[in-house]
């Protein structure tokens, strides 16, 4: 893709004007001591540019990272779509991804829970297309005019502007107990897919049902699906807040440093098809954004794959001006009745006037198609465009350009899906829209029992926060319609009486929802180890282990009290990537620590190393320790039983005496990597 970059010829500084600066340090002044003049058009330049450097920050999805790479298809939908882009196996779109969290404004934590935001711009032959989803298949609302509602329940409270990036707080539970169409939403939003490890490790979902239209007019019911290839992996909550600490841009920099060390994140892209007639034949209506179509029922069919491979050259620039829209859409791809679709066609343009300055938005670079734009849109604020000749239509003194596309036929050309429509205007939801539980309650059934303890400890953590009583009861009686136990154990927490359930609302389940289900291939790689050392460690070790698992793509760490070398047992050196105290275990996927009596003892006495080992195996990461390192687990006041005992491994934490091979243990540790973590260990922190 070309886009205008500064790439000037010379390194002289120069002003607006391009007119050369010789000093930029001083401001022109009468006497080194005197006033400074008013005629010093640099020094003027300079700061009023400074003065408008800030732009509004979305509304929501302040706070996102992005980048740049292609999609291409498996092999040609055209059974289906008439989009050029899904058209021929191998035929390479670029895209912009965004990805974003949506409640924090733009300097918030990554790792708050949230929803996080999947924006994609497909740069097509066609014209831009832009698939604006989400991490979670539903949504909070049914329809667009509660958007306003429900975001200013959410963003922080008007009076103190707090919390800053988080649901957790008075009025959300308000908003959220009041509006029972958000039920089926809180459940992920209170499961582990609001705290994902990483954008890499997130599935994407357009959320509405969509459309395929054939070159010949018939339409097909589309659901998007994006899935990741290293599996759907999240953080533990506890980690989650001490990492919004220790690294705030935690989800972003993960980003950037996949891609900029060459491995490229990947998704599958996957549709749903639901032929038209078949539009009724569900127990829940298709144009309800607070609906899946379980995939048990409608089988995910993949079409393609999605790859990042290029960091943006300026945050600015690129991912904070770029400007997706549901609307833009391409031949082939046309909307539903879905009234939330529907509000948000509406909704994108607008808040790109105000965010963006004026209606020539689509001019930035990372926003313009790659496909000829032609047309009669003239002026406005930060046009770029000179414009020759006729700016009317229609013309004879322009050659009558531009013309109607395809006026005698021919590809390429929107046409709007010919959906037959009649009603009364009226202000009513269709009955179909009413069940408000019984996806809530397919969602709770189809987790693992581990997955549900987490989403009982958000529900107590986050209406824990909530100062009002009645809106604290009113939600757990909420809950009673979705399962009885959850009900109960959050009402517990909450040290309310336990409410009366609603008998079997449905005892349904779709496993392609737990994450128990979704852990991807070969998931160790890109995942972060830390090895732990200090003087006297056993570098033969810490050398064969890094060569082994680097080959598995796991990114090894060696992590010492200070920066520089260790004196390794037996002569040499190891080589120390990191300080201990500029990192902490939240930051890394597992944890090693090679033999070595004195290093072990030295560890052992260093409390920011003991603390590294004690929230690792607490937050369930995979623990090897080699020889005499177990003595750390002892100094981390870990259950002996557990990290010594006999069904160590089986709780991630992998023991070997001085020798056994490294190899082996490494092959262990890439296993225990692929895992993730051990969710059923022993005194976790959930
Ligand atoms: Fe939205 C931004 C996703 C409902 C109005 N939305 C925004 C972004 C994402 C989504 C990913 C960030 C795009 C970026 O990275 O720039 N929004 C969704 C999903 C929804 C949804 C998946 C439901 C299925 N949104 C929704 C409704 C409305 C909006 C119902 C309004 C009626 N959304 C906006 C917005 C934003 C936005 C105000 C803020 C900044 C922007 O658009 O560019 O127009």
């Amino acid at each position: 893709m070309t886009c205008f970059r500064a790439a000037p010829e010379h390194d002289a500084l120069t002003t607006d004007q391009g007119v050369r600066v010789d000093d930029t340090d001083n401001a022109l002044r009468a006497g080194t001591r005197g006033p400074t003049l008013l005629e010093d058009f640099h020094n003027r330049e300079k700061i009023t540019h400074f003065d408008h450097e800030r732009i509004p920050e979305r509304v929501v999805h302040a706070r996102g990272a992005g980048a740049y790479g292609y999609f291409e298809p498996y092999a040609s939908l055209s059974e289906y779509t008439c989009a050029d882009f899904l058209a021929e196996a191998g035929r390479r779109t670029p895209v912009f991804v965004r990805f974003s969290t949506v409640q924090g404004p733009r300097g918030s934590a990554d790792t708050v829970r949230d929803v996080r935001g999947f924006a994609t711009k497909f740069y097509t032959r066609e014209g831009n297309y832009d698939l604006v989803g989400n991490n979670m298949p539903v949504f909070f609302i049914q329809d667009a005019v509660k958007f306003p509602d429900f975001v200013h329940a959410v963003k922080m409270e008007p009076q103190h502007e707090m919390p800053t990036g988080g649901s957790a707080h008075d009025t959300f539970w308000d908003f959220a107990s009041l509006q029972p169409e958000t039920t089926h939403m809180l459940m992920w939003l209170m499961s582990d897919r609001a705290i994902p490890r990483s954008f890499r490790m997130m599935q994407g979902f357009g959320v509405h049902t969509f459309r395929f239209v054939t070159a010949d007019g018939r339409g097909t019911f589309v659901k998007f699906h994006w899935k990741p290839l290293l599996g759907v992996h999240s953080l533990v909550w506890d980690e989650a807040q001490i990492a919004a600490g220790r690294d705030p841009d935690f989800n972003r920099r993960d980003l950037w440093e996949a891609i900029e060390a060459g491995s490229y994140p990947e998704w599958e892209l996957g549709v749903q098809l639901v032929p038209e007639e078949d539009e009724f034949s569900f127990d829940f209506d298709l144009l309800d954004a607070t609906k899946i179509i379980p995939e048990e029922q409608v089988p995910v069919r993949p079409v393609g794959r999605l790859v990042l491979n290029r960091n943006p050259q300026n945050f600015f620039a690129e991912t904070e001006q770029v400007a997706f829209h549901t609307a833009n859409v391409v031949p082939g791809i046309d909307f539903t009745n879905d009234p939330l679709l529907q509000g948000r066609n509406f909704s994108y343009l607008d808040t790109q006037l105000i965010r963006l300055g004026g209606p020539n938005f689509s001019q930035i670079p990372v926003n313009r198609p790659l496909a000829d734009v032609n047309h009669n849109h003239r002026d406005g604020y930060g046009q770029q465009i000179i414009h020759p000749g006729t700016n009317y239509f229609p013309n004879s003194l322009g050659g009558g350009c531009p013309a109607h596309a395809g006026a005698g036929g021919g590809p390429g050309v929107f046409r709007h899906y010919a959906e037959r429509v009649e009603g009364q205007k009226i202000r009513e939801r269709s009955p179909s829209f009413q069940d408000h539980y019984s996806q809530a309650a397919l969602f709770w059934n189809s987790m693992a029992e581990w997955e549900r303890r987490h989403i009982v400890e958000a529900f107590r953590f986050e209406l824990g926060k909530v100062e009002s009583g009645p809106v604290r009861e009113r939600m757990v009686g909420n809950l009673t319609h979705v399962n009885g136990d959850l009900a109960a154990a959050v009402a517990d927490g909450l040290g309310l009486p336990a409410p009366e359930a609603e008998a079997g609302i449905t005892a349904a389940s779709s496993p392609a929802l737990s994450q128990e289900n979704l852990r991807g291939e070969n998931a160790a790689r890109t995942r972060k180890l830390a090895v732990l050392v200090a003087a006297g460690t056993d570098a033969g070790q810490v050398a064969s282990v890094r060569e082994r698992l680097t080959d598995s793509g796991v990114l090894v760490e060696v992590l010492a009290a200070k920066d520089g070398e260790v004196p390794a047992v037996g002569g040499g050196t190891v080589k120390v990537d990191r300080a201990l105290p500029t990192m902490a275990s939240v930051l890394y996927d597992a944890v090693l620590v090679p033999d070595g009596a004195e290093a072990v003892n030295a560890l052992a006495a260093e409390p920011a190393a003991v603390r590294f080992v004690e929230e690792a195996y607490r937050h369930g990461k995979p623990l090897a320790v080699l020889g005499e390192a177990t003595r750390l687990l002892t100094a981390a006041k870990l259950p002996g039983d557990v990290v010594l005992g006999e069904a160590a491994a089986e709780y991630g934490i992998l023991t070997a005496n001085g020798t056994a091979a490294p190899g082996e243990l490494a092959d262990a540790l890439v296993q225990a990597l692929e895992q993730h973590r051990f969710p059923y260990r022993p005194g976790l922190l959930n």
